[in-house]
């Protein structure tokens, strides 16, 4: 494979600030040297900047930074397609709120290869906010609003291609907020929440999604937020959730996915170095990346944190 590293220190999406950081600590923790160390090639465009975007005062008096996050929108939306005609694309951010552009650009990329298009979404949080549906105004938890095609996204570029909630799967779920349960009470997404996962483990939704995106021949896009992952294991994030998944079920997930052969884009998102002890989160991340890029446990160079 070649990868291409895409840094998107976007530090919009809430009001904690240090996700800005999240692309240069995951450089830190050795990501394109996991990366190559697996016999692929990886390509670093650098840090990309948001384009500039004046908007409206919004109807929602919560909503924050709402400029910046179009503006990271309209960036990621073109980066993503680019970079995916060279190879894969794998976006360092940041917090979720890339997502918006991430997987919008991506969605409209597979459209343009007339290939369907799926998203896994690992995650405490399903992120299906409108800025209208929004308390807490944190525009992280909306792209999955917007990409699925919800109104309230005034000021947003329109969307290329919309993602179908039908192609969806959300595995780690353990925050859904009323009005996200609304939208997701349809049954079109697949949720895996954690009970899900306590009792019939993680791997059979997994491949049962799996094998709906192989049968399509699509396209599959995973979004990665650190607090899929348990606090205990993943400090460095704004938004901890007790009660995630382990070590192993992280790896197993990634595992099984590079056994798939079908990931053909990655978002590493919400790392906060700020909250790191000792860059634990961060190398995480980056051996979860090479779980997904083909390593296996008998090759893993010997890692313990010190
Ligand atoms: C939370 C989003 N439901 C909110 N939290 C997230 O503020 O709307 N944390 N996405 O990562
Ligand atoms: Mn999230
Ligand atoms: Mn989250
Ligand atoms: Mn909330």
């Amino acid at each position: 494979k070649h990868c291409i590293l895409i840094g998107a220190p976007v530090d919009c999406g809430k009001r904690r600030k240090g996700c800005v950081m999240g692309p240069d600590a995951l450089r830190t923790a050795g990501l394109a040297e996991a990366i190559c160390a697996l016999g692929h090639t990886v390509e670093d465009i650098g840090n990309l900047v948001p384009d500039g975007t004046d908007t409206a005062p919004h109807p929602n008096p919560n909503v924050y930074a709402l400029a910046e996050n179009i503006g990271w929108t309209k960036r990621l939306m073109q980066a993503g397609p680019e970079a995916a005609a060279k190879g894969m694309p794998i976006f360092m951010g940041g917090d979720h709120a890339l997502a918006a552009g991430s997987v919008a650009g991506m969605a409209a990329y597979a459209q343009q290869q007339n290939r369907p298009f799926f998203v896994l979404w690992l995650d405490a949080h399903s992120d299906i906010h409108t800025p209208l549906t929004s308390d807490s105004g944190n525009l992280h938890g909306t792209p999955m609003g917007y990409v699925t095609g919800r109104s309230g996204f005034d000021g947003y570029p329109p969307l290329p291609a919309r993602v179908d909630p039908a192609q969806v799967c959300m595995i780690g779920l353990r925050s859904v907020d009323g009005a996200e349960r609304a939208v997701l009470a349809d049954g079109a997404a697949q949720l895996v929440d954690m009970r899900r996962i306590d009792e019939e483990g993680i791997s059979a939704p997994l491949q049962s999604f799996l094998q709906q995106v192989k049968a399509a021949n699509g396209m599959l896009h995973v979004s990665l937020d650190v607090d899929f992952l348990d606090p205990t294991i993943a400090p460095a994030v704004g938004t901890t959730v007790p009660g995630g998944a382990t070590t192993r079920e992280g790896h197993l997930v990634m595992e099984i996915l590079s056994d798939s052969g079908l990931v053909t884009s990655l978002d590493l998102v919400e790392l906060n170095p700020f909250l790191d002890e000792r860059g634990r989160t961060a190398n995480l991340m980056v051996d979860l990346t090479a779980s997904l890029l083909g390593r296996r446990i008998f090759d893993r160079p010997t890692r313990s944190l010190q």
